[in-house]
Parts: C-alpha cells; structure tokens; sequence
C-alpha cells in the first residue's frame, strides 16, 4: 500500500503558514489580499512542480491535474487556502496541501490512476472579506453566477472582481457547469468532538445549515446627559437587545441551535454620544432546516419589533442560506471502511463548519474526512493538529481517492 509521507506534508503547511504569518503565530491571509496572493503564488509553484495542469477559472479558484492513464472526469479534492484574520495553519489548508501529497506519492511511486486526479483551492471559503462564505465553490457548481460575485463588496471596500484582477487571479477558465467525478476533502473537525472522545478520523456525514444577516439600525446620536430614555432614537440598544435576544433563542431552541454574533459596530463609538448607528452580523446555524428557518423567523420579528420600540430605521441582508447538506453515503462507507481498516478509531457526525464539500455535493458524489483539533479551536492562532493525526487523515484520502480513481 502506498504511504503519504507525513513529514513532507506536515513541512508544507509550515511552508504556506509563513505567508500571512502573524508575530507570535498563527496567519492572517484574508481573501484576495497581498498575504494571500503570496499564499496562491507558492500553491501554485507547488502544482507547476509536480507537473500538474494548473488552471485558474473566473472567479480565482486554482484547480491543478494529475493526469490519469484514461481521460476521464477527474477524482477531486481540496479546500482553501484563504483564512480569518485570526487563523491558524490548518484549515483549509490542509485539505489542498494534503492532496499535493497525495499526487506526490502517485509521482514518486511511478503510479498513474485510471481516472485524472484534480486538486483544488477554492476562492473565499471564509466569507469573512466577501459574503457568502464557500463562495469560489459556489460559483464554480453554478450556485452563484458570475456577475454576482464579482460585484460583492469587502467588508473593507473594493469589489470583489477588482480585488481578483489587482493579484493577478481573474482567471479565463470558465465556471459554473464542472466536470467532476467526485470530491474529497480533508479536513480539520474545528470543533472539541472528536479531541473529547479521543477518536482519530470523522466519517462526515454532512454539513449544518448556515444562515448569515447583516442588521443595520439607524437612529440619532445625541447626549447621554441630556437626552431622557423616552426621547432617544437608540440604534445601539436595539442592535444589542437583538444580540441577547440571538443568544436567548439558541438557548431557548436547543438541540443543536447556534448563534453568533461575530461583529458589531457602534457610530460614532463614543462613551457619551447614544449611538446613530449600529451594524452588527448574526450567523445561525443548524442540522434541523426546519428549526433553523423558525429561529431566522423569530430573530427578524424581534428586530423589526425592537427598531420600532426605539424608534429607528432597520435594514436586513442576507448574507449566506445554505441549506443543510447529507454527504454521498457510498463514499461516506468507503472512509469509514479505509479508516477501520486502516486501525484508526472513528465517529459519524456532521460537520459544524461551512465547507467547499457542500457545494461540490451539489454536482458530483462527496465525502469529507475531519481529524482532531486539539482543545477544539479554530479560528484562533492557536489552532493544533498533531502531525500523527495529520498523516492519518491524508493517508486515507490518498486510499479512498485511488479507489474511486481506478474503479
Ligand atoms: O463559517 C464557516 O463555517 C466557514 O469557516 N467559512
Ligand atoms: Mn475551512
Ligand atoms: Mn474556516
Ligand atoms: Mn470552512
């Protein structure tokens, strides 16, 4: 059985981490910023390296070819490469620098699969600079069109298409009706399960249902010493009532309910001026679609409800709707099957974060494989995958992967 070479792999993500490394550890490589054109630059050279067929499509996403003894559709997997502004070294990246790994050890090994084998980054998986979040992915299944994408703002200011042409990655390559046998991807679980219970490989079964808000309440600043309570037009207090009230209703809802609310701007932010303005993101999320449709209802009737108490304006945008996703069950089987097979211990669950896999489940039968994240964190600099786990996780998608290639 051919064997990954956990080192390498492991000495790779070091590699990629150095850009956008912050001091003290940890990567900041925010979409289509200057850290991560240097990210995509060096992914590349590492594709053109192994000879791969590198394409870069029309909304930035670099997929590379390892061609197969047929020309055949192509066994995929993949991730990003882009990251939060407080990221660590191994989400998303180690599922497309597992998949060089993988095309390493074919290479070195002298072996060609019958069917192609394609590695991927997909642009903007974290949807923290642009909304939504997977958004590469989406637009390369069709999920999104084109236009669309590349008119979305940053959270910073420029838009999307030009931010893509400023770093050299409008690519020409078309979007939208892929050609994919199926897609893996390997993943860290980002959350406490699988480090709690000690277990070494997650069969994924799936990925919660996502939905993102911006609020905007718009009142009038005045003087907190003058201004009696009855007479404010308060968007500051609207806007963090409706966060308690987020936090309230998860709690209320239980079962697998979450609720974030991850930014919130006061204007003009200052101790003694009632607030003008408040923006403020909230990001529910659950496996039950049905439950999470009722608490979105709930949380934009007490929006509405508490903008006109205090007697300002509200707009509402969605920024992400995905639906819950439920994984190819064949393929589900067969990592499961590898990683019995293989001694590691396993756990079926679904997975908590967004990923590039629930848009590649729209086109072509797909898997996800999660190793530990020690102490569950990410999203944090100091986000930890041992490299045993690491070789775990990439020597199974190598298995699974030739598998699917030469059936
Ligand atoms: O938000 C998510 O789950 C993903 O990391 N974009
Ligand atoms: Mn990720
Ligand atoms: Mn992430
Ligand atoms: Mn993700």
């Amino acid at each position: 059985m051919l064997q990954i070479n956990t080192e390498r792999l492991v000495a790779s993500l070091l590699e990629l981490g150095t850009h956008g490394a912050l001091p003290g550890g940890g990567v900041n490589r925010l979409a289509l910023t200057d850290a991560d054109r240097a990210g995509r630059d060096w992914t590349v050279a590492q594709m053109r390296a192994l000879g791969m067929q590198v394409e870069i499509d029309a909304i930035g996403n670099g997929i590379a070819t390892y061609a197969g003894s047929e020309d055949l559709p192509p066994v995929m997997c993949g991730s990003h490469i882009d990251t939060v502004r407080t990221g660590g070294l191994y989400d998303g990246n180690l599922g497309v620098l597992a998949g060089l790994e993988v095309v390493r050890t074919l290479k070195d090994a002298g072996v060609r699969p019958r069917r192609p084998i394609a590695v991927a980054f997909f642009t903007n998986e974290e949807g923290s600079r642009f909304q939504p979040d997977m958004l590469g992915s989406l637009v390369y299944v069709g999920g999104l069109p084109l236009a669309e994408a590349l008119a979305a703002p940053a959270v910073d200011g420029p838009l999307l298409g030009d931010e893509l042409a400023r770093i050299g990655y409008a690519g020409s390559a078309p979007v939208g009706q892929p050609v994919v046998d199926s897609y893996f991807e390997l993943h860290i679980e980002q959350g406490p399960v699988l480090d709690q219970q000690g277990i070494q490989i997650g069969v994924v079964e799936g990925v919660q249902g996502i939905y993102w808000t911006r609020l905007v309440f718009t009142g009038k600043s005045n003087h907190a010493g003058t201004t009696p309570m009855a007479l404010r037009a308060d968007a500051g207090m609207a806007a963090m009532r409706t966060a308690a009230f987020a936090h309230q209703l998860a709690e209320q809802t239980g079962g697998r309910q979450l609720a974030t609310v991850g930014s919130l701007e006061l204007v003009p932010n200052l101790v003694n001026v009632i607030a003008a303005q408040a923006r403020m993101t909230v990001d529910l999320r659950n496996t039950d679609a049905a439950a999470l449709a009722q608490v979105r209802a709930q949380l934009h009737a007490f929006a509405a409800q508490c903008a006109q108490e205090h007697g300002v304006q509200l707009e509402a945008e969605t920024l992400a709707d995905f639906d819950p996703v439920a994984f190819d069950p064949a393929l589900v089987d067969s990592v499961e099957q590898h990683a019995r097979a293989a001694g590691c211990s396993t756990l079926r669950l679904p997975s908590g974060a967004g990923h590039d896999a629930q848009m590649l489940a729209r086109v072509c039968p797909t898997a996800m494989i999660f190793v530990p994240s020690i102490d569950g964190l990410s999203h944090n600099v100091r986000e930890y995958t041992p490299p045993a786990d690491i070789g775990r996780g990439a020597q199974i998608l190598l298995q699974v992967m030739l598998e699917r290639a030469n059936r």
